[in-house]
C-alpha cells in the first residue's frame, strides 16, 4: 500500500463538537490517505445521529474503512433483536440515541431503516500490511488464545483486560473501547497522560481516550508516523 498516511480515529460516542475539533487538524486527503473509524460513533453524546451520519459519509468515500462499535451493536440488537445487548443499550447512553432517533423519524421516517442497514453492514475488523508488518483494526481486541481466524463477535467488539494482559500476537493491535482515563497504573509506563492513547507493549495500541468524559478527547493517530491529532476540550 502507498499511502501518505493511515489514519485512524477512537470512540466518538455523540461528541460531534469533538469530532469536527479533530477531523479538522487533521487535514484527510481521500487521494494520498487512509481512514480508518474503530466504532463508537453513538451513545452518551448530545449529537449522536450527526456523528453516525458523518461515519455514513465516510463510509461512501474511497480509502476508507468504517467499522463496528459495541454501541453500534447494541442498538442493532435492540430494534431487530430484542436479546441480551438490546436490554443493555438504553442504560449504556443508548437511551440518548434514542430519542434523537424518535425526533428525527418524525421528519424523516426512513432515517432509522437506513442507519440499521448501515451498521449491519459495517466490519468488525480491518486488517492491513505494511511491509512485512501486520495491522489489525478492531473496536475492543481480539481473543489471545485463539488464532485470527477463530476470532469471535464477542471479544472484537467487548474484550478488555484478557486482551491487555495476554496478548502475544506478531500483528500490531490497534483499538478503541476502553477509555484510557480508566485504565489506571500500567505497569512499566512511568507518569502518562490519562487523556492520551496508550501503546501497551504487546504492539496493543488504544486510541479511546473518552470523548465523553469532560476532559476526553476524540484521538487520531497516523499509524505510519506515529503522530498524534486531538480534539479540543469544550
Ligand atoms: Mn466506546
Amino acid at each position: 500500500m502507498k499511502y501518505e498516511r493511515i489514519l485512524v480515529i477512537g470512540d466518538i460516542h455523540g461528541q460531534f463538537k469533538k469530532l469536527s475539533s479533530v477531523f479538522n487538524k487533521i487535514n484527510f486527503n481521500a487521494e494520498k490517505d487512509y481512514l480508518i473509524l474503530l466504532g463508537d460513533y453513538i451513545d452518551r453524546g448530545s449529537e449522536n445521529l450527526h456523528c453516525l451520519q458523518w461515519a455514513m459519509k465516510i463510509n461512501e468515500m474511497e480509502n476508507t474503512a468504517v467499522l463496528r462499535g459495541n454501541h453500534e451493536q447494541m442498538m442493532l440488537f435492540y430494534y431487530l433483536l430484542g436479546n441480551f445487548e438490546s436490554t443493555i443499550w438504553l442504560p449504556n447512553g443508548g437511551d440518548k440515541t434514542k430519542a434523537e432517533i424518535d425526533e428525527w423519524c418524525k421528519k424523516d421516517p426512513e432515517f432509522l431503516n437506513k442507519a440499521l442497514k448501515f451498521i449491519y453492514n459495517l466490519p468488525l475488523y480491518h486488517k492491513i500490511f505494511i511491509g512485512d508488518k501486520e495491522y489489525i483494526f478492531c473496536h475492543a481486541g481480539l481473543n489471545p488464545y485463539k488464532s485470527f481466524d477463530e476470532q469471535d463477535e464477542e471479544s472484537l467488539l467487548w474484550i478488555r483486560e484478557n486482551f491487555y494482559n495476554n496478548y502475544s500476537g506478531s500483528a500490531e493491535v490497534v483499538v478503541g473501547h476502553t477509555p484510557t482515563p480508566y485504565l489506571g497504573d500500567i505497569p512499566g509506563i512511568e507518569k502518562r497522560d490519562i487523556y492520551f492513547p496508550v501503546r501497551l507493549p504487546n504492539k496493543i495500541t488504544l486510541l479511546d481516550t473518552g470523548s465523553f468524559l469532560s476532559k476526553g478527547k476524540i484521538s487520531c493517530m497516523d499509524i505510519l508516523s506515529g503522530e498524534i491529532w486531538q480534539s479540543d476540550v469544550y
